[in-house]
């Protein structure tokens, strides 16, 4: 990192600690930071069947759900124009008014299955869901805190009939948690004194005791998505990092773990802090980005949509990125308090669906493409001697080059069956009609030498 982006990160980080910390005074407006890039040196390719599933799904969901999504970004009639989860720093809430939040939260129109259907239907090959967010709220019922689904109306686990049934879809469950507790008693963000210490050594026999439980209890976990480890008390001790991923490991050997899990000293089995970005170039380690469908939200909000709903074309391309680039991508969504998903959100997963329906062997279980110079707006994937070229923004002329391909085959991918397609010279696909066949992207996929 250059001078002037360190000193950025340990202001952000100091600026996020304080606000967990004080209940935010902090203007929340502005994005946080957790930007910095986990040390790589100790990082291996891992070559196991697990993450290979992993990599081979290449395509996620992830879901921001809790009491967060009752208030949806408003407070006392004031828009919180942030995150939504972050309402209880960014909206300054009294603790007492947002645990009024539980007794309110009754998601009634709850339907696992039809999630797992939407998802099954939007090509979704995993799931990560918020276990626990930074406010503490648990959606399963912990035998470790009441600050949980046990202590709403509903009262019934949200997370084992989710997993379930996206199992029965053939989706990799994966949990969110946060590091950070806003709620638990124990929890510290910086540690000053001897009290401290021993309070936040209570806090991580609490996370220990909750992991056991979601990797024990809930069937197999393909992984556990940790987040906030910005804080002092966590990050300037790297050796709780190190034992919590160990005891992950311990738990279920085949576990994938993103960089979150440690104090930026490894990047674990992945690079999980593309955080509503892509990285430039292709990372030397597996990666995966989350992005959010609208500019800055996880959780509900009701109003609040930033710079707008991303375009299901766009969310396709940057998932095409990610292929293209061998990184995972996983899109976002916070449904509603009362268990219901936007329609927003429906209308884009399905979208999303359709057309990975028709070009998915084009993202699932590729990696990078082979290095060719192409054109903005056209990316390549491959698998094996197979290299699916993503074009979304269709040329200017009735050819498209691709300089350093010998190609054997080709045909374009279609609703109706694949068409094949002319190829000169080893290298030109000739006769593309005047317009792009496919309204998202059209995919040519070759078979090369
Ligand atoms: C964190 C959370 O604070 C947020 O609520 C959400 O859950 C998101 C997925 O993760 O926020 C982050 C984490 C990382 C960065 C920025 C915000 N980052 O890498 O820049």
């Amino acid at each position: 990192m250059t001078k002037t982006a360190t000193l950025l990160f340990l202001l952000l980080s100091l600026f996020v600690a304080s606000a967990a910390d004080t209940n935010g005074q902090a203007d929340l407006s502005k994005s946080l930071g957790d930007a910095h890039r986990s040390d790589t040196r100790e990082y291996t390719r891992r070559a196991d069947a697990a993450m290979d599933q992993w990599r081979a799904d290449r395509f996620g969901i992830m879901i921001h759900w809790g009491v967060y999504a009752i208030p949806g970004g408003w407070w006392n009639g004031q828009e919180v124009k942030y995150a939504a989860e972050w309402i209880k720093v960014g909206g300054h809430v009294p603790a007492a008014d947002y645990d009024a939040l539980l007794p309110q939260f009754n998601p009634t129109n709850y339907h696992p299955q039809a999630w797992a259907k939407l998802f099954k239907a939007a090509g979704a090959k995993y799931v990560v869901i918020t276990t626990k967010h930074h406010d503490g709220f648990c959606l399963w019922d912990s035998k470790f805190t009441d600050y949980d689904i046990g202590g709403t109306p509903w009262k019934k686990d949200l997370l084992r009939p989710l997993a379930e049934a996206l199992r029965a879809e053939g989706i990799d469950v994966g949990f969110y948690y946060s590091i950070i507790d806003w709620h638990h008693p124990d929890f510290r963000a910086v540690l000053k004194t001897a009290a401290d210490e021993a309070a936040y050594a209570r806090y991580i026999q609490f996370m220990k005791d909750q992991i056991k439980e979601l990797l024990t209890e809930y069937g197999p976990i393909m992984t556990l998505w940790f987040d906030g480890r910005w804080d002092p008390a966590y990050k300037t001790n790297p050796q709780i990092g190190k034992d919590l991923e160990a005891y992950c490991r311990s738990l279920s050997p085949g576990l994938v773990l993103g960089d979150r899990v440690r104090a930026y000293d490894s990047v674990a089995d992945y690079d999980s802090g593309f955080e509503r970005r892509l990285p430039k170039r292709k990372p030397e380690t597996d990666w995966e980005a989350c992005m959010t469908m609208t500019e800055n939200s996880w959780g509900y909000h009701a109003s609040w949509t930033g710079a707008g709903w991303k375009t299901p074309r766009y969310l396709c391309e940057l998932l095409t990125r990610c292929s293209a680039m061998s990184g995972n991508f996983l899109v976002n969504i916070g449904p509603r308090a009362d268990g219901t998903i936007r329609p927003e959100e429906t209308q884009r997963l399905e979208h999303m669906g359709r057309w990975l329906a028709v070009n998915g062997e084009a993202i699932y279980g590729t990696e990078a493409g082979p290095a060719l110079e192409l054109p903005d707006g056209i990316y390549a994937t491959r698998r094996g001697n197979r290299v699916f070229i993503h074009v979304y923004r269709w040329p200017d002329t009735d050819k498209l080059k691709l300089k350093g391909l010998n190609i054997t085959s080709a045909t374009l991918l279609t609703g109706h069956g694949p068409q094949p397609v002319v190829v000169e010279n080893g290298d030109t696909i000739s006769g593309l009609a005047q317009s792009p066949p496919d309204d998202i992207a059209t995919i040519f996929a070759l078979k090369v030498k």
